[in-house]
């Protein structure tokens, strides 16, 4: 495909790059993102499931619910969009990945300064002692499994509807993406707060923000460059382009 000629410009010279993203860029992967028609909450009321409340209501359903999606995404493998993006460390100073995803596939692609902002799904930890635990710590039962040091209820370390995120994540986040000389919002639907801050904290800093995703979003008007297609097809490519530019 061809890039425009300004964003080529901005990645010959950048040097710090951050890369955005949501549940789209594991689409690929075969995991389902939240909105739209094939999303998870189609199918599923976020209201039943992603909050505290409900966990308190109904643990055993939370849990399971969690558990399913566990077993997705152990099964799943990174995609071209997220080997991507790991690469693109051996071509920029610097490279931060801020994801709302709790599927762990940036790591696992390689890539080494992540900021998770809504958690991660492999790791748990009780409500009440805040003791964390690992999935091989754990029981499987139906239900919810209980602390070994105080029996409060396990939890997984996700960020619910009504919850704050991470505080100190979310500001070196927010940091970065105001520092960085291009931001890459890829796969999301930016309509989710206070994530959806990022990109204007990076346009805020002055950086070039580039959109990746297969259809228009909230935020295209406001990006500089919206480019619409797979990212496991288009960050490949934009590597391809970063390659001859840097000369390496
Ligand atoms: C592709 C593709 C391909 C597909 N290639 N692209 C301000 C305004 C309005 C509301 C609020 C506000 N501030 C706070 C709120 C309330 C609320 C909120 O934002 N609600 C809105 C939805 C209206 N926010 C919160 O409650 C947050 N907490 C909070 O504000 O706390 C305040 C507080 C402070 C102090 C004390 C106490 C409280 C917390 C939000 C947590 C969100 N959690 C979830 C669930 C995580 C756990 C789990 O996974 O179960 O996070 S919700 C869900 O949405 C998940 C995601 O990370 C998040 C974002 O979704 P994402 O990634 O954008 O996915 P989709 O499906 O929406 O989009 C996918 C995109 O990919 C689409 O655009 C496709 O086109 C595209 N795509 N295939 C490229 N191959
Ligand atoms: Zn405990």
């Amino acid at each position: 495909m061809e890039f425009k000629e300004e964003f080529l410009q901005k990645l010959k010279s950048a040097g710090s790059v951050v890369f955005f993203t949501g549940a789209g860029i594991s689409a690929e992967s075969g995991i389902p993102t939240f909105r739209g028609n094939e999303g998870l909450w189609k199918k599923f009321r976020p209201e039943e499931l992603a909050n505290f409340d409900a966990f308190i209501r109904n643990p055993g359903l939370v849990w399971e619910w969690y558990q399913y999606r566990r077993k997705i995404v152990e099964e799943a493998q990174p995609n071209a969009g997220h080997f991507a993006i790991a690469e693109m460390e051996n071509y920029f100073d610097n490279v931060s990945v801020i994801t709302q995803n709790i599927d762990n596939l940036h790591a696992r692609a390689g890539s080494t300064k992540i900021y998770e902002l809504h958690g991660n799904i492999e790791r748990n930890y009780c409500i009440d002692c805040k003791t964390y635990y690992t999935h091989e710590e754990l029981e499987s039962s139906g239900s919810a499994p209980e602390c070994r040091l105080c029996g409060g209820l396990i939890r997984p370390d996700v960020v619910w509807f009504g919850e704050p995120l991470p505080q100190n994540i979310f500001s070196a986040a927010e940091n970065v993406a105001r520092n960085s000389d291009i931001c890459f919002v890829v796969g999301t639907s930016a309509v989710v707060y206070p994530a959806a801050y990022i990109p204007g904290a990076a346009k805020s800093g002055g950086s070039y923000l580039v959109e990746i995703n297969i259809e228009p979003t909230e935020l295209s008007y406001r990006v500089d460059y919206s480019i619409i297609g797979k990212s496991g097809e288009i960050l490949p490519q934009i590597l391809e382009k970063v390659k001859k530019l840097k000369n390496r």
